[in-house]
């Protein structure tokens, strides 16, 4: 049974970066469920991927150094222990993972076409489609079994998960191995970021809660690392129960251990995610109302689909927060979805102009901080609003 435990408001599309600003623009109810029996957490409003993922979706995995390193990171992993004939990403984006590969050993899936384009350029065979049964049908025929199939930050966004999984086992090789990597649930319990929720995150998954979805396709897990990335995920190798060539590793155990023990399996835990959600809301309020008071400017460092969260649920808008500065193009002179407050280009020094920077790509912290090292030099002060909101 679902059962509902915070609500976030009414929200914009988290990549809805609009030339003009529109007070019209297209919102939707965000809602947070847990699932007693399969222990989901997800979302309740689901809108279809062609209206979020489309030609012109901006988010670009290489835009920081952080990811692009941490994707070089895993392949070099990947060649080492598994040295894969072939190479399937799903959700490859703009080519952050695929770029370290051989073009003749890794093929891409990326519906944005204004990505996919990208690494079709750089000729990696690129299937600018959603995926489902149909595109893994035509990716067998075409390249038979895939021995490596990875996906970050993706399966997490499409709605029909058994349909993902089936199509996932129909092209995955007997002694094959599926590496996803998701935020982890955990950590944003922990950490309290209720913005890991967004219409694009339709579920955060734990580790407890993929055992018991895997199962029905007879997939397990044998191994789980956690990343620092994307403020903590988590990073699973699964396999087909029957494949011998892996065992299941102790890190299984443990982390939903772990998971267990932070309560996890308990809806009594989300509803304490909530109380402290909506105590996080009013604190940040205040600290931003208190700045504004004092006649000093707050610029957000980071337009990302996380900020889009905090913002329209807290309803903060420019008399609040300034402007806000994006080193990507496409978010470049385009206003924040759902708010009136105008994104300018980054450059060296922008934050001079400004007593305050908040934080809204806090999972980047240490490469900002080391960026901005002149700001905070001269008295400027970061705003986060994780675990609870506080001037650091
Ligand atoms: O799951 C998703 C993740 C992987 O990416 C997607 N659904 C959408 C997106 O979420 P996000 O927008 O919260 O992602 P990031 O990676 O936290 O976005 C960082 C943003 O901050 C980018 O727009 C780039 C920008 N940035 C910047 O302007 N200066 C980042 C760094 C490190 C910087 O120095
Ligand atoms: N994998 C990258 C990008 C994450 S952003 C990273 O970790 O940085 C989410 C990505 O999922 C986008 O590139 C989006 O186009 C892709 N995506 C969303 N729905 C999808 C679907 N149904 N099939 C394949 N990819 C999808």
């Amino acid at each position: 049974m679902n059962k509902f435990f915070l609500d976030l408001g009414v929200q914009p599309l988290a990549n809805n970066f609009l030339k003009k600003y529109s007070a019209k623009q297209p919102k939707y109810n965000l809602k947070l469920y847990f699932n007693t029996k399969s222990k989901m957490v997800s979302i309740s409003k689901r809108i279809p991927s062609s209206v979020m993922f489309n030609s012109k979706y901006p988010y670009r995995s290489s835009m920081s150094s952080t990811m692009r390193t941490s994707f070089k990171e895993l392949s070099s992993e990947i060649k080492k222990k598994f040295n894969p004939k072939l190479l399937l990403e799903i959700g490859s984006n703009d080519g952050a993972l695929l770029n370290n590969f051989d073009k003749d050993k890794a093929i891409g899936v990326e519906p944005c076409k204004n990505l996919a384009k990208i690494t079709k350029a750089k000729r990696y065979y690129t299937y600018d489609d959603y995926w489902d049964f149909k595109l893994s049908s035509e990716i067998k025929k075409k390249f038979k079994e895939v021995d490596l199939i990875y996906s970050a930050n993706t399966l997490t966004h499409i709605s029909n998960l058994n349909e993902v999984f089936k199509s996932l086992k129909l092209i995955l090789s007997d002694e094959g191995c599926l590496i996803i990597e998701d935020p982890s649930l955990l950590e944003c319990i922990k950490k309290n970021s209720y913005d890991q929720f967004y219409n694009e995150h339709i579920y955060v998954f734990s580790a407890i809660a993929l055992t018991n979805l895997l199962k029905k396709f007879n997939l397990e897990i044998f191994d789980i690392k956690n990343l620092p990335t994307h403020g903590g995920s988590l990073r699973y190798f699964i396999k087909k129960r029957s494949n011998k060539k892996y065992n299941v590793k102790f890190s299984v155990k443990k982390q939903i251990d772990k998971e267990i023990k932070n309560g996890l399996d308990k809806f009594i835990t989300y509803k304490d995610f909530a109380t402290k959600s909506t105590k996080s809301k009013k604190l940040f309020l205040e600290i931003l109302k208190k700045i504004k008071k004092d006649n000093k400017k707050i610029i957000g460092y980071g337009a990302t689909a996380k900020a889009v969260t905090v913002l329209n649920y807290c309803n903060i808008d420019h008399d609040l927060i300034k402007n806000f500065t994006d080193t990507t193009p496409e978010k470049i002179n385009t206003f924040l979805p759902g708010k009136n407050i105008k994104i300018l280009g980054y450059k060296k020094d922008i934050l001079k102009k400004y007593d305050y920077a908040f934080l809204g790509a806090w999972n980047f912290k240490k490469e900002i901080f080391a960026k901005e090292k002149n700001f905070l030099k001269k008295g400027g002060r970061f705003i986060t609003h994780l675990p609870l909101p506080k001037i650091i």
